[in-house]
């Protein structure tokens, strides 16, 4: 799968690999509950979002020094460029980090001088996107980003992330339009666990401009209609539908029929340590148990740059 790809849809702490957490764990002098690397591979069975939640929220406390950020940023671009990614817009959690009392500075900085030298190596053009959490309440998300705006951290976007039932984007109405105000880029996952009035609410109340997952939406004809109609870019994720078990099996994924309805659909990894693939592994799970042909190959490809945030000349570079 070598078409030029986008990647829109990956949360940085998802890339940890299983013996990067143990390595890290070990140089960091960090205590996790895992015995062993075998112990931790154990750990890999999920029964929906919340249970994957609490191993990614234990393991990344690996995580310690701007050098940890920028090696394992650059470890990500090493291998989203051996499936075919030109461009990213890579997520990260700062309260994650914060909570931990790792300043923002050594996050951000870390992560940016990781995607600058990703650039150099592999030709992989960025963006970052500060995800909130949902779980966590608004003022938290709200202090973080006036603290982003004022020291001047280098972002592009905030998004939503994080368990997402009981959680609705109408909390985070006053967060998004700080940002919007702000020049920011604004994304949401919604639609993922939660329900199509989620998505409503986060095109209606946050105002935003791609929709992570939203598969949920086919619940709901209107909505569809609306989605196909403003060609509002849904990042699908399969893996972690299918092991998340919001779908249960990739033979049951809806991916297929949102492109035969015309939604803006592009295919992303989302935490492809723990979901079992990259971008190419992705697409070759879709196209095993759906058989997309070339055309709806290409589709994919072209729409992850079209849903993209680069300007109008960097996109028809790489399509
Ligand atoms: C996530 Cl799969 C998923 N859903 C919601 N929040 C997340 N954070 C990291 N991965
Ligand atoms: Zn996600």
């Amino acid at each position: 799968m070598k078409l030029p790809v986008a990647e829109l849809h990956i949360h940085l702490e998802g890339t940890l690999e299983p013996d990067v957490i143990d390595r890290l764990a070990k140089q960091n002098a960090v205590t996790l509950p895992w015995t062993s690397l075998e112990h931790l591979q154990e750990q890999y069975n999920f029964s929906n979002l919340q249970t994957f939640l609490d191993l990614y929220y234990t393991n990344l406390a690996v995580l310690r020094t701007r050098g940890d950020f920028h090696d394992v940023t650059i470890a990500y671009l090493r291998r989203a460029h051996a499936s075919g990614v030109r461009h990213v817009e890579l997520f990260f959690d700062p309260q994650a980090h914060l909570e931990r009392g790792i300043e923002l500075a050594e996050v951000i900085g870390g992560i940016r001088s990781g995607l600058r030298e990703g650039e150099a190596l592999f030709g992989i053009t960025h963006q970052l996107i500060a995800c909130f959490w949902r779980h966590a309440p608004a003022e938290s998300a709200m202090e973080i980003l006036r603290l982003m705006v004022e020291q001047q951290h280098e972002i592009d976007g905030i998004g939503l992330d994080s368990s997402e039932l009981g959680y609705p984007p109408v909390l985070f109405q006053e967060v998004f339009a700080f940002a919007r105000e702000h020049n920011l880029h604004v994304v949401a996952h919604a639609g993922e666990e939660g329900p199509p009035e989620y998505i409503i609410q986060a095109l209606d109340l946050l105002k935003v401009e791609r929709i992570d997952h939203g598969i949920r939406c086919l619940e709901d004809d209107a909505l569809v209609q609306r989605l196909v109609t403003e060609q509002m870019p849904l990042t699908v994720c399969p893996l972690s539908n299918v092991r998340l078990r919001t779908v249960d099996t990739m033979a049951d994924h809806p991916l297929k029929k949102m492109l035969e309805r015309g939604l803006m659909v592009s295919i992303h990894s989302d935490d492809p340590a723990y979901f079992g693939g990259y971008l190419d592994a992705n697409f070759e799970a879709v196209h095993q148990a759906l058989g997309l042909n070339g055309s709806e190959r290409a589709t994919l490809a072209r729409n992850s740059i079209t849903s993209s945030f680069l300007d109008a000349e960097a996109k028809a570079d790489l399509v």
